[in-house]
């Protein structure tokens, strides 16, 4: 089901996890078949699209990460930047 996966964003060499919150806002717009979800990140907007599989601060849309939905998360370096790892 929905709830085996995870959402990652990229760092530097490696994934971090989405918060909890935002990881089910994500997916749940991802089950809907949207193009693309606005989620607020420490305050600000970004764009999560899922055509490209990138998110970006939606105030600067040419400065983005990649980002992934996989089922395991046993090689993150965190999560949200906390780092477990
Ligand atoms: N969740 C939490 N913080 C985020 C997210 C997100 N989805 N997207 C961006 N930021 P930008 P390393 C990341 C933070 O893309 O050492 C990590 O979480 C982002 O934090 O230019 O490179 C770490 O805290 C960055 O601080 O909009 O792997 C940190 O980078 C800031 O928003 C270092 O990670 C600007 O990101």
């Amino acid at each position: 089901s929905s709830i085996d996966y995870h959402w990652f964003y990229e760092g530097y060499n490696g994934w971090w996890l989405y918060d909890e919150q935002t990881s089910n806002d994500i997916e749940t717009a991802y089950q809907n078949e949207e193009l693309f979800v606005e989620v607020l990140i420490a305050g600000f907007i970004y764009v999560i699209d899922f055509e490209k599989m990138v998110q970006y601060r939606k105030e600067f849309p040419n400065k983005s990460r990649k980002i992934k939905r996989d089922k395991t998360d046993m090689q993150i370096k965190g999560i949200a930047g906390l780092r477990t790892r």
